[in-house]
Order: structure tokens, then C-alpha cells, then sequence
């Protein structure tokens, strides 16, 4: 049947354990909308789950039917897309039954208040951006060196973006991101990196290399911004 698999556009499914389904403290919604306003198309009006913590894989937008079933859900995306593998597997060796589906995501941040092509004038730069981790591991701190990683700085963090950082309550929603901000003086082409800590204590990997996975999923490695600033 044309077009009827979930990977070629047919009706898209995934599942979360019961527990989790149900449990008050894991705050699992059926939303119709958000920040006050009705849920736009391409964010699953007139209703789709939300999986806090969860990989977004999870949360089925255009939701059409909940299903309570024995096993876990044995659609595409639950059985043969978000899974990450060791090293060692490729396309040619790769078992898939061997992993469990990615359900909560690691610690990571963004730097979005620069870019790469950005050239600047020499002084005070702002950075700024968010960060989340999944499982209700709420962020700790987020770290910002603007030598490479030699030397570091602590960013101050706020969740809602009208509440100035000084002021800001840091003990922070668990699922929600946390934005931070750090204003640093650079003088000189620079790599600003950013680099966020969990609640458990987690941090973001210094390198991409040393997460590689097949399907390229959870790649949380230290972001870096290459400034470069005007003679
Ligand atoms: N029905 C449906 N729901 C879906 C998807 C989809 O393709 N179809 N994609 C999932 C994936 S992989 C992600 S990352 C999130 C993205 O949600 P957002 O567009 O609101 O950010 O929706 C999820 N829910
Ligand atoms: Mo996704």
C-alpha cells in the first residue's frame, strides 16, 4: 500500500510506558495550546501529546487515537529511527531489536544570540541562548568560555524572558529550557563555547567524535561560535 507506513507519510505513532502516562509528577498533556494560544497546524493542532523530558519523537502531534496496548508501540520511529547505537554499528551490521527507542534526552545548550559569520567590533559581546536537559533534570549551570575552553565563566540563567537575569528565580522548572546570558569582553578572533550542567551532574561532551552514532541523534557536544573581530 502506497504512502500507508508511517516512514512514507502514513498516520505516525509512539508510545510511553502506562506509568509514565499516567503519573501526575510526569506532567504528560494533551494540549490544544500554547503560550495562550491555539495550537498552530504545524505544531499538531487541534491537539497533540507533550512527553516532557522526552525526545520530541515521542510527543504525536494531529493526535488522532490513544491506544492502551501491552507492548510498546512497534512503529518506525519507535523500532527503526531514534535508537543510538555504539560505535562499532554501521548500515551493514545494524540490528535494531538489539536497542530500546530513545525516550528522555541528555543536557545540552545553545548559544543563540551569535553566529559564526558574525564579525564584531572589539568589547562587550552578549551571550546568550538556552538550555534543557530531559528526564526532570533540571539545569545547574551553564558554563561559557570565550578562549576555547581553556578558562571558563559561569552564565547567569532566568526562565521567562520579560524577568532580568539579576533577578531571576534560579531554581528552575524541570522540564522547561532555561535561558542564559553571560556578557564578555573580547578583543581578539575568538571561539566562544557554551556548555550546560544537569541537576544529576551531567555535562555536555566536549566533542561530536567521541558520541558518533549511526543515526547521528544526540549530539550534544559543546556549541562553539567562531568570532571573528574587526581590525
Ligand atoms: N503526527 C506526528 N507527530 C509527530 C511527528 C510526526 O512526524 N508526525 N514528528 C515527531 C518529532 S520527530 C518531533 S521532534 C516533534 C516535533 O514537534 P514540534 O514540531 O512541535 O517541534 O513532533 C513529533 N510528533
Ligand atoms: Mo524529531
Amino acid at each position: 500500500m502506497l504512502n500507508s507506513q508511517e516512514e512514507n507519510g502514513g498516520p505516525y505513532k509512539a508510545s510511553i510506558p502506562l506509568d509514565q502516562a499516567t503519573n501526575p509528577a510526569a506532567d504528560v498533556l494533551l494540549a490544544y495550546e500554547m503560550n495562550g494560544e491555539v495550537l498552530n497546524r504545524d505544531h499538531g493542532y487541534p491537539l497533540r501529546v507533550i512527553v516532557p523530558g522526552v525526545i520530541g519523537a515521542r510527543s504525536v502531534k494531529w493526535l488522532d487515537r490513544i491506544d492502551i496496548i501491552e507492548e510498546e508501540s512497534q512503529g518506525f520511529f519507535m523500532q527503526k529511527d531514534y535508537k543510538m547505537f555504539p560505535p562499532s554499528v554501521d548500515w551493514d551490521n545494524i540490528d535494531w531489536s538489539t536497542r530500546k527507542p530513545q525516550m528522555d534526552f541528555p543536557v545540552q545548550c545553545a548559544i543563540c544570540s551569535l553566529e559564526d559569520t558574525n564579525v564584531l567590533k572589539k568589547g562587550e559581546v552578549i551571550v546568550a541562548g538556552y538550555a534543557v536537559s530531559g528526564g526532570g533534570r533540571g539545569i545547574e549551570r551553564v558554563d561559557i568560555s570565550v578562549d576555547g575552553g581553556k578558562t571558563w565563566l559561569e552564565a547567569s540563567r532566568c526562565q521567562k524572558s520579560d524577568v532580568p537575569y539579576v533577578s531571576c528565580d534560579v531554581t528552575s522548572d524541570k522540564w522547561a529550557w532555561v535561558f542564559f546570558k553571560a556578557v564578555v569582553d573580547i578583543t581578539e578572533d575568538s571561539t566562544i563555547i557554551a556548555k550546560a550542567v544537569d541537576s544529576s551532574a551531567n555535562v555536555q561532551p566536549e566533542r561530536v567524535e567521541t558520541i558518533w552514532n549511526l543515526r547521528g541523534i544526540l549530539n550534544t557536544s559543546w556549541h562553539r561560535i567562531r568570532l571573528q573581530i574587526a581590525p
